[in-house]
Parts: C-alpha cells; sequence; structure tokens
C-alpha cells in the first residue's frame, strides 16, 4: 500500500480529533497530586499515569477506527500492523511541565506510511491550539496557513533549545549552547520538542535545535514545520533524528547547521 492509496486527509482528520481528545483527557483528569510513576532511562526521565492514560486512549480510538494500523508510542504502544500505516504517538510530549503544571505539553499524533510522515498533529490543550499538517499541502494553526517569513540572519535570531534526560548529554549540550548563544540573539527552553517545531512554523521562534529526539518527539511537529516551509534536518547531509535535528528556514539554516557542525553538536557523549 503506498501513501497514494491511503487517504492522507482522512488520517489528519483521525489524527486531529483523538490528539483533542486526549488532550482534553490529560488536563481533565490530572490528579491535584499527580506524581511520577516509574522513571526510565534516568531518574529524571519520568513517566506518569497521565501519559499511560493518554497513550492507551490514543490507541483505542485509532485502534476502533483503524483496526490494521500500526504504533510507534513513546510509553511503550508498539504494533506492527497490516495496512502499511503506523501511528507515532507522544501521548504528552513535555513531561516534566505536565508534571510540574507548566502550560506547555502537548498531545503529538502522526501517520506514517511506507515509513513517511504525511500527516500531523499537535495540540497544546491548555491553550486549546491545534498544529496540522498534510505532506504536500501545507500546516495550520486552528485551521489558519502557515507559511513561515524570511527569517533574520543567525546573530539576530531567536533559537528554542531542549536537553537530555542525562546528566553527560546535558553536560556536552550545554558547551554547544556556551558557543552558540554569543551567536544569536536569544534562546528558549520551552520543554517540548512537538511545540519547539510548531514555534518555528508559526514564527515564535527562528530556528530549533536538539541532540537526542525520539521518532515520537519529531514526527508530528517535524511534517508542521516542513510544510510551514521551514527546512528540518540533522548535520554532514543527514536526515533530521537523534543525532541532532536543526529546523528553520533558509537562508538561516544553512548558518546554524554550519555552526552546529564546527561545534560537532552532533557528537554523542552516551555512543
Ligand atoms: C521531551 C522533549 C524535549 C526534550 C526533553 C524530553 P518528553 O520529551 O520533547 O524536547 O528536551 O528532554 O525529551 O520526554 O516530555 O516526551
Amino acid at each position: 500500500m503506498t501513501a497514494t492509496e491511503v487517504d492522507a486527509a482522512d488520517l489528519l482528520a483521525l489524527a486531529e480529533q483523538v490528539a483533542r481528545e486526549a488532550g482534553r483527557l490529560v488536563v481533565a483528569d490530572r490528579p491535584r497530586d499527580l506524581q511520577v510513576a516509574a522513571t526510565k532511562t534516568t531518574a529524571t526521565d519520568i513517566v506518569t499515569e497521565m501519559d499511560r492514560r493518554s497513550e492507551q486512549l490514543v490507541v483505542d480510538r485509532i485502534s476502533a477506527a483503524r483496526p490494521d494500523d500500526g504504533f510507534l508510542g513513546e510509553e511503550g504502544a508498539a504494533r506492527a500492523g497490516t495496512s502499511g500505516v503506523t501511528w507515532v504517538v507522544d501521548p504528552i510530549d513535555g513531561t516534566v511541565n505536565y508534571l510540574y503544571g507548566i502550560p506547555a505539553y502537548a498531545v503529538s499524533i502522526a501517520a506514517s506510511v511506507d515509513g513517511q510522515v504525511v500527516a500531523g498533529a499537535v495540540v497544546n490543550p491548555v491553550h486549546g491550539e491545534t498544529w496540522t499538517a498534510l505532506r504536500g499541502e501545507g500546516a495550520w494553526l486552528d485551521g489558519q496557513r502557515l507559511r513561515i517569513s524570511a527569517p533574520p540572519p543567525l546573530h539576530l535570531a531567536l533559537v528554542a533549545t531542549g536537553f537530555g534526560y542525562d546528566a553527560r548529554r546535558r553536560a556536552r549540550q550545554a558547551d554547544v549552547l556556551g558557543q552558540v548563544l554569543p551567536r544569536v540573539r536569544d534562546v528558549r527552553r520551552f520543554g517540548a520538542a512537538s511545540l519547539d517545531l510548531c514555534a518555528v512554523a508559526c514564527g515564535r521562534v527562528d530556528a530549533y535545535y536538539e541532540q537526542g529526539l525520539k521518532p515520537w518527539d519529531l514526527a508530528a511537529g517535524g511534517l508542521v514545520a516542513t510544510e510551514a516551509g521551514a527546512t528540518v534536518t540533522g548535520l554532514r547531509g543527514r536526515v533530521a533524528g537523534e543525532d541532532l535535528v536543526v529546523a528553520a528556514g533558509p537562508p538561516l539554516v544553512t548558518e546554524l547547521v554550519g555552526l552546529l557542525e564546527e561545534l560537532d553538536a552532533d557528537s554523542d557523549p552516551l555512543a
């Protein structure tokens, strides 16, 4: 089955509907005394009961509508599927923000066909904002078409970035940031990659870069940024991925990639 045989617009409508519902759940059912349910790669890499409930809701709703599809979810949803469609799900992107009650977290759902993301929805349920994108068709914020404007040069650019859960990686990221900071306008750390990528798409920042992102952090937000006109890439001609993700409009993206290559920002202390 290829992308053309699967109606991507139908996949987008399902992604948006389910992301909104999961967003309502994580806001309405957030326990007052929300606790850490478990830790993952490190003591600071946390999961709450609501991450799990949100992912279960997403899997249940999409499976009911499309029983043959596969899943790749942050909290463990993993199913191959037979339809050629795989849903890439981050049930709460920005879990630490969610734990602390910082209103910068999102439900991120992308549909990929033959390994290519064709539709994506990112919902910030606190602000009630929904970013959507359809490959080759465009990106929208609450239904308004997004097209990035010409970005400033690097020294005037507002750049978002993020840090991993492993102290060795954070130390490396701090070194890189120490070199980047004097070369840009300023830096923002929002705490959720999907919202960082959507911020590039709607001009709230000029650029974003981060090392260590997983497919569910990147899938939907990456399509939103790309369809809004940004370039989403890795370094040294590689695709955007765990090594490094850089997103910005041309020609700023070239300047930033050049600087990050110079700084070996994709070298991984955990490798
Ligand atoms: C988060 C990412 C963020 C990164 C955090 C974390 P999570 O994902 O969205 O960009 O800086 O370390 O990985 O764990 O909240 O889904």
